[in-house]
């Protein structure tokens, strides 16, 4: 029996299951929850979908998403839970803190660091995302896909490929992203949903933070900042500036891209992105974090200044030690 198995056989086993996946989510946390649990539902499953943060813009318009609970915990009633997207237990934002000791938590999960926090672990590094992993689980265990699932899923390796644009746009990735088209996802809606439907105050927000773009003396780092202050001006939470790290990623020469979020006066969360063999999961762990070779991100006590300089030090000794 894998680990594929074993998650498949525990799910149908369960008679309720609670989906969750990481704080401070993104398409594919969500997209991978919402589907998993709109799919067991469909099976005759009491679920629940969870998140310990707000989502971010672009994410309204899911199939499913009213039932999202955000914030708040889980209630005790569950007999299973189902943790996607997710590599580190902390990183659930302590939606399991109430569980039953005896409810079996499966982690299915594509990060290469993954605690195997779980009772059932399934990990796979090669999966794009957790919303595909999804998929290969309903498909394994026999369960529906209705276009409602299928929308979820698709919008969750949309957004872990950077919409087919990274390096984990593998055969699979867009097998699983056919399939879902034929079970009745449309490419083009989902598109205007996630990247078409945004308020004017977020671009106000990313004007000033694009000011601010700096880049390293040798044209390899670029960064940008989040501050309380600019997030307080447009009047929206660091949520929103959740996908501004492309704009420095964008740059040519650019090797290593970082986003620095000021979460409070004594907090930052540092977002890193690279390409190629640069390996920021690596750069993120020397911080307490991790992540994905390309896509990684830690959390420091600090001040923004503080916090920035520690890290871009980091990012340059790296870079050249890796020339
Ligand atoms: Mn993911």
């Amino acid at each position: 029996v894998n680990d594929l198995e074993s998650v498949v056989a525990a799910l149908q086993a369960a008679p309720t299951v609670a989906v969750l996946a990481h704080v401070a989510p993104e398409g594919d946390a969500i997209g991978a929850t919402l589907g998993a649990c709109l799919a067991l539902r469909e099976a005759g499953k009491q679920t629940g979908a969870y998140n310990a943060d707000p989502l971010p813009p672009g994410l309204g318009a899911l199939p499913g998403v009213e039932h999202l609970v955000v914030g708040g915990s889980i209630p005790p009633t569950y007999g299973c839970y189902l943790v996607l997207d997710t590599s580190d237990l902390e990183r659930t934002g302590g939606l399991l803190d109430g569980r039953a000791a005896d409810a079996p938590v499966l982690n299915v999960d594509h990060h290469a660091g993954n605690t195997r926090f779980g009772t059932v672990n399934w990990i796979d590094p090669e999966a794009s995302s957790a919303g595909e992993m999804v998929y290969r689980a309903l498909r394994h265990g026999g369960f529906p896909i209705t276009p409602p699932v299928a929308t979820n899923l698709y919008a969750a390796i949309l957004t872990d490929t950077g919409s087919f644009r990274y390096a984990n746009t593998t055969p699979r990735a867009l097998q699983a992203a056919a399939d879902l088209v034929a079970c009745g996802a449309r490419p083009e809606e989902i598109a205007r949903g996630l990247y078409r439907n945004r308020d004017p105050r977020e671009w106000r927000l990313l004007s000033e933070v694009l000011a601010g773009l700096t880049l390293s003396p040798d044209g390899r780092l670029a960064w940008i900042q989040i501050t309380r202050a600019a997030l307080g001006r447009a009047g929206l939470g660091l949520e929103a500036a959740e996908d501004f790290i492309r704009y420095p990623r964008s740059l040519a020469g650019v090797q290593i891209a970082l986003a620095f979020k000021e979460v409070s006066e004594n907090e930052v969360r540092v977002s890193l992105r690279s390409d190629g063999d640069l390996d920021v999961a690596r750069l993120a762990g020397q911080f307490g974090g991790g992540g994905h070779r390309n896509a990684a991100g830690c959390t420091l006590a600090g001040g923004l200044s503080a916090v920035r300089a520690g890290m871009l030090a980091a990012a340059a000794a790296y870079l050249a030690g890796s020339r």
